[in-house]
This record gives C-alpha cells, structure tokens and sequence, in this order.
C-alpha cells in the first residue's frame, strides 16, 4: 500500500545519496519533493507542512557527521520523523484491569468491526492466552448478530446467546452475567455502523460506552478513504472517548494517507492494522516497521546510527582533555557520566585517557558500577544551574534538599562532591605533571575517584 510513497521517497533520496556537501538549496528541493510526495500520498496538509518544518530545522541545524554524507544524515532524520508521526511507540491492547476487560468497537458501517473483532479476540486467546466472549450489539441489522456469531464459531470462541427483539442495554446486562459465571477475561463489543454525525446512534453508543465501561474504545477505521478516515476519526473523538485506533484495509491500493496522519491528527494510538479479509490478517502496529516499509533504506539508517555513535567517541575524548586541564565543573561531571553511560560504561572511558587501560581491570574489582555511576547523575540533576557551576554554594539545607530530590542521604551529596573536588585537582596536578613529561599518575588516580 506504501509502494508509490515509498518509491517517490526513494527517488528523492537517491539524489542526495551519493552527494558530497549539500547545500541549502539541496535539502530544499529534497524537502519539496517529499512534501509533493506525502500529499500525493493523501497525507493530510498540516501533517505535511509539518513534517517537512521539522525535518528542514534538524536537516540545517544538523552538525554533519564526518564519516558519513549530508545526504544520509538527511535520510536519517526523515525515518526518525517518520516514526515520530507514526507514535514513538508501540502502544500494546490495554487490559490490565480487573477482569473481564472489556473492548468496545466502533466505527461506520462496513468499516471492519465485525471482522475485526474476531480478529482481536483470535490475538487475544493465540498470544495472550486469555479467554474472550464475544457479543453483538449490532440490532439494526438482522444478519449482523448472526455474523459475529459464524465468525465466533469459525474460531471456537464463545459468544453470547442471540435473543432477538432485545435492545443494546439487555444485551450488556446478559453480557456481563455470562462473562462473570464463565469467568472470562475480555468481552469484545461488536457495534452498529454509526455516522459521528448521527445524534441518536452517537447517543446510543455513548450509552453503550457508560454501561460497558470499556478499558479499550477502538474506532475501527476503513485506510482506503484516506482522509476521509481521519476525519471521522476527529469525529468520533469529539463525541466519545477513544483509546486506540484500528485501520482496516491496509492491502488495498489505498495511498497510505490515513495511516501517516491518524496518529498526527487524532492524538490517538494506531494499534492494530487489518491487511486482508482472513482471519489471520491482523498485525499489532509497530510504527518503526512501517516507517522501515514506507522508506527502505534500512542501510542508510544503521550507518548514520554507527557514525552517530563515533560522535559520542569523539566528544567523550574531547571531555577527557578536559578533565586533565582540571577545568571542569559539575555540569561537565554530569556530561561526562552521561557519556560513560551512552558509550558502554566506565570502562569505555578510560580507554580515552592515556594509560588508562591497565587499571581497567582494577575499576572492574573495585565494585564500580554503572548503577552506582547513574545515582551520582540523579545527584548533579538534583542542583540548579548555579549550583552546579559553583559548588561552594552548597550549603547543608542545600545539600539535604538535593539529597530529598535525588532520593540518596545527604552523605552520598557529600561523597560526589568530594570526589569532584578530588578530580579536580588531581586533574589539574596531572595535567603540569604530564607537560613536564611526567606519566602514569592519572591512571592510578583516577582509579579511587568512583569509589565509594
Ligand atoms: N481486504 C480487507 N478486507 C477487510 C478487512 N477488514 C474487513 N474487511 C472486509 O470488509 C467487509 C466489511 O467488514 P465487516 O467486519 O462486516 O464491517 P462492519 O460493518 O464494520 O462490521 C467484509 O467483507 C470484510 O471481509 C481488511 O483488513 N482487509
Ligand atoms: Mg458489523
């Protein structure tokens, strides 16, 4: 379904691939190509306008990474805000709720409801391993109750008795009876098609919602109306409350629009796709898969994210020049954990400073650990900016207040405080040693500095 979107996007990248620099002009018309494409993809326009704002900011504003082109780390910023739209993360089925869970789906007619409902309630026994009753409450239609109940039998999940004539409401209360002596853990809701726009059936579900007090709402929504989907999505959000999105249809030749701008425009997690009419034709939503789908550059991206991390090299070596200057203060102690942590670790650090590798197997026996390392960072987070850039500031009340908002005892204030100060001038010391020619001392030094 992402085919031309994604062949667009990669057309637009091959010619900045193999560039040298990139100028202002070229990341530019980069970005014009790929608005154009995003709205052929029947993006929708404040979605897109958006999207291109925030890739341009970070695309100029990026500090290029030597060992790798302009033109990649563009590529690189355009998957990373891809998945930024999709939602950063995968937002699982909610049912951590004293049982049964109930699931309430809604959406227009013939969106994928019935469909799939039995779909979710497949995934739910399959992976989750939890028992689900299934019940219609679609009265309107008078094969509708009959086709959940085929689908249910298809997939030998139970589902509730159908006593004609009875209303939404009567249906529930047998529904929460039935779910309470089978002991089941999740009810699906099955619901009419409903327009957001029709104020008696939007009255209806909203009772149906009150009566089920469901833990998940999910708008199941047809992908090949495109913006109309989304629109609707609006709709629904504004009248009940949502917790998650469903988006049928994703194995038509729909543009892809509605699911690049649902998550955007709704605030609303997608968190199943529908992609064919069987039963097995569900996927739990993953939006980095699909950013990996729309934009196949999967090498690209693990080449930037390896370059990146070189940076994080780099930085980490230029801390380590600064340490043996002695001129750094909390701020900088703080950066500098932080990149022992980001690069694997004390351990990795050392490496940086000359000599440093032969007590590296000391600071191994020494009981260091990161753990340990992370508490000393809550600690400088815990500082306001004047204090970290001067610590004799730190009286005792400042001290016990900061020790409160780190969660350690003041003591453990008073050990990262002296270590500082120890490094401090140690590091000065080390540093006139080192320009007499002196070598050696750091490494030793350095070794006590994190002990406890
Ligand atoms: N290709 C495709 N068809 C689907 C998908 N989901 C549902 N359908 C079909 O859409 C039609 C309407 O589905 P149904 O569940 O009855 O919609 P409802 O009116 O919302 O309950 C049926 O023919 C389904 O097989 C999907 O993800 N892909
Ligand atoms: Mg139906």
């Amino acid at each position: 379904m992402f085919q031309n979107l994604s062949q667009r996007l990669t057309t637009v990248f091959d010619k900045l691939r193999g560039r040298g620099l990139l100028s202002e002009d070229d990341v530019n018309s980069a970005l014009r190509e790929i608005r154009i494409a995003l709205l052929e993809a029947d993006v929708s326009l404040p979605v897109v306008k958006d999207f291109v704002e925030q890739v341009r900011i970070r695309a100029l504003g990026q500090e290029v990474i030597r060992s790798i082109s302009p033109g990649q780390m563009v590529i690189k910023i355009v998957h990373d805000h891809l998945i930024d739209l999709l939602g950063t993360d995968e937002v699982e089925l909610n049912l951590a709720t004293t049982p049964p869970a109930n699931i309430l789906m809604v959406g227009l007619q013939g969106s994928g409801k019935t469909t799939t409902s039995g779909k979710i309630a497949k995934h739910i026994r399959g992976r989750l391993k939890k028992r689900v009753l299934l019940v219609s409450l679609d009265i309107y239609r008078p094969a509708a109750q009959h086709q959940l109940e085929v689908l249910a039998k298809a997939l030998d999940i139970e589902s509730l008795d159908i006593i004609p004539g009875e209303k939404p409401l009567q249906i529930i209360d047998r529904a929460k009876m039935r779910a309470r002596q089978g002991s089941f853990d999740v009810v699906i809701y099955d619901t009419a098609g409903r327009l957001h726009i029709d104020d008696t059936l939007m009255d209806e579900i909203k009772a149906i919602q009150a009566a089920t007090n469901p833990i998940e709402t999910l708008l199941v929504a047809d992908a090949m109306t495109g913006q109309d989907a989304v629109r609707i999505a609006e709709g629904f959000k504004a009248v009940i409350a949502l917790t998650g999105l469903v988006l049928t249809r994703i194995d038509g030749d729909s543009r892809g629009g509605a699911a690049l701008s649902m998550r955007a425009v709704t605030g609303c997690p997608i968190k199943f796709l529908g992609v064919g009419e069987k039963i097995d034709h569900l996927e739990v939503f993953y939006p980095q898969r699909l950013a990996d789908r729309i934009l196949d550059m999967g090498d690209i991206v693990s080449l930037v994210e390896r370059a990146s991390d070189i940076v994080v090299q780099e930085d980490a070596e230029k801390l380590a020049k600064k340490m043996q200057k002695g001129q750094f203060d909390l701020d900088d102690m703080a950066s500098h954990i932080q990149q022992m942590l980001k690069m694997g670790g004390l351990s990795t650090l050392m490496g940086f400073l000359p000599g440093m590798g032969k007590i590296k197997d000391q600071i191994a026996d020494s009981g260091i650990d990161d753990k340990m390392i992370r508490r000393q960072l809550g600690i400088i987070y815990s500082m306001t900016q004047q204090e970290r850039k001067n610590v004799q500031i730190l009286n005792a009340s400042r001290r016990r207040r900061i020790a409160k908002g780190s969660g350690v005892e003041v003591s453990d204030v008073n050990r990262l405080l002296k270590q500082h100060q120890q490094m401090q001038l140690m590091m000065k010391k080390m540093g006139k040693l080192e320009q007499k020619g002196i070598k050696g001392m750091l490494p030793s030094a350095l070794g006590n500095l994190f002990g406890r």
